[in-house]
Parts: C-alpha cells; structure tokens; sequence
C-alpha cells in the first residue's frame, strides 16, 4: 500500500518465530514485560513466585499483550549479574507453567547461551539478547536451530558500568552500525532475516540527551530492514525530564514515549502496562493507517 502524502507509515514485516509468524506493521505489538528477579528496576520482587508470575502473565494476554518477556536477570545500570545456573532455577519453573495456558509467542530475556537453550526447550521463541549477540556464536547458532527470533539489542559496555562512560562519535550512527554488525553476525550464525528484530536499546549506557536523540531520530533506523523493538516503559530518563521518581509512577510519561515512538517507525514496544498501552496504540495505529476515518 502506497501511505498517502503527509502520512507517517510502517514498513510491514513477518517475523518467523518457530511456528508463530508475527505480522507487523499495520498494528503496533506489545511486547509484556515478565521480571522474575527479585532486583528488576521497577518491579523487582513483584513476579519470583512461579504462580504469580503466571497470574501476571494471564492478565496481561487478557489486557492485549502479544508477546510475553520472561527475563530471570536484571540488567539495570550497576547490577552485577547472575550465573546462568540462577538465571534458569528463576524461569524454568515460570516457563513450563506458561506451556499451554498462554496462546501468545513467550521471548526469554538472556545473553547466556544456556539459559537461551533451557528455555527454548520449555517453548520459548524469541530471544531477546540486551548484549546483541556480541560475537557469542553459540548462542546465536542455538538460536538458528530452534528456527527462534532473535532480538538484538545495543548496549555500551555492560550494566555494572555502562552508565559511567557513556560517550558516542554520535549516537545515532554508531547504534545504528552496532545494529548492523550484529544483525550480519546473526545470519552468519544461520538466523534467517525473517527472524530478526533490532533495538536502540533505550537507557543502555546512554545519557537522558542520547536516549532523547535516539527517539527524536528513531526514523533513521528504517535503513536497516528490520523490524523495531523499542523498551521505553518506566525508564529512568523518562524519569529524568518528567521530574517523576518513581518508576512505577511513569505511566504518563511511558504512554507518551512509546507514542513517539510508534510514530518514528516502531513495531514492537516492551511495556510493564499492558492495558493503558494497548488502548493508546489503538488509536495511534488508526491514525497511522486511517482505519476508522471512513
Ligand atoms: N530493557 C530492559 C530489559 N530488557 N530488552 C529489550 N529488547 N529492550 C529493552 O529496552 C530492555 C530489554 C530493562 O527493563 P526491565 O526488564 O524492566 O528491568 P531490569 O533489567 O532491571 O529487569
């Protein structure tokens, strides 16, 4: 379809996720955050017991979410990390009671090859590395086997110490190149190209004026030909320029970025608030595409 003039479009994608195939473009996804970490930013604690892990995740397929993300290890700035051994006692458990009960695709949040492979084995399809790839064959050839997607996500350096040093020639081009060199290492692992997504990596070793300037100029990430993730919800450089402290009190202004961002080109958002995201991409994405004007 041709976007009429003056219209802000959405290159249309598939993304094969073993036997899911995600249409994107016309709507907007939403991808469920699923913290089973006693530590996460915003929601540590809230998810470690299995049961209620599968509650929330229930509740939020009920409220709209098509995808659920189930990460067993936070990556907020200064942690420190946990072994893969802990990484899988915390999702397996949460994962085999997802089987079955939940229709949408589950994503695994990790870097770690093992835990990757854990949880592809309880059903898992996507995914969703923070460190995008970084040259971790295994990983990525693990990924190509099971016929997963996979989410490459930028980050500088690592969570201990990204916030510390974060400086770029210029932001935007060298995400965007980082972006690149991954998305080439994927498919050299066998990933097919229908199975790759990439994120800026929103709050990643950035400044509150980086993350600024990668949403402002998010458009510029079309080139690269793949769907857009974006993880915006309750970040702190919301935080920053709201003046709101508390990230579960970020809503308003989470709704409002994850708007800006669906209209420079986003496919995929990854948000704590399923239900008042849902209701807002609606109407955005009607606006976007005039569904509903006649
Ligand atoms: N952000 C977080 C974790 N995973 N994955 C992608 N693809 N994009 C993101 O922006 C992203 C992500 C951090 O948020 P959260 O999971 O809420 O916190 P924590 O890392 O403390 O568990």
């Amino acid at each position: 379809m041709t976007p009429r003039a003056g219209s802000v479009s959405r290159t249309r994608f598939s993304l094969s996720a073993g036997d899911f195939r995600l249409e994107l473009g016309a709507s907007t996804k939403i991808m469920g955050v699923l913290n089973v970490t006693p530590d996460s930013f915003s929601d540590g604690g809230d998810f470690t017991d299995p049961d209620r892990a599968l509650e929330q995740a229930l509740r939020m397929e009920a409220e709209g979410a098509d995808i659920l993300d189930v990460g067993g290890e936070s990556t907020r700035p200064g942690s420190a990390g946990v072994s893969a051994r802990e990484e899988i006692r915390r999702v397996v458990p949460v994962l085999k009671r997802l089987a079955g009960r939940v229709r949408v695709p589950v994503s695994i949040d990790t870097s770690k090859e093992e835990v990757a492979a854990a949880a592809l084995e309880e059903g898992a399809v996507i995914v969703n590395d923070v460190r995008g790839l970084r040259g971790n064959r295994k990983l990525g050839q693990r990924i190509a086997a099971a016929r997963a997607a996979v989410v490459l996500m930028h980050m500088s350096g690592t969570p201990a110490v990204m916030q510390k040093k974060a400086s770029y020639e210029n932001v935007v081009a060298d995400v965007r190149a980082f972006l690149a060199r991954a998305a080439a290492f994927a498919r050299a692992c066998g990933i097919a190209n229908s199975s790759i997504a990439v994120d800026p990596g929103f709050g990643f070793g950035k400044t509150p004026a980086h993350n600024l300037e990668l949403l402002r100029e998010l458009r510029r990430f079309s080139p690269l030909g793949f769907p857009l993730l974006v993880g915006l919800s309750r970040k702190s450089f919301l935080g920053y320029y709201s003046g709101v402290e508390r990230p579960a009190d970020r809503l308003a202004v989470s709704l409002g970025a994850a708007a800006a961002a669906v209209v420079g080109g986003a496919h995929i958002v990854r948000v704590h608030d399923v239900k008042p995201h849902r209701e807002m991409l609606d109407l955005i994405d009607r606006t976007l595409t005039g569904d509903g004007t006649t």
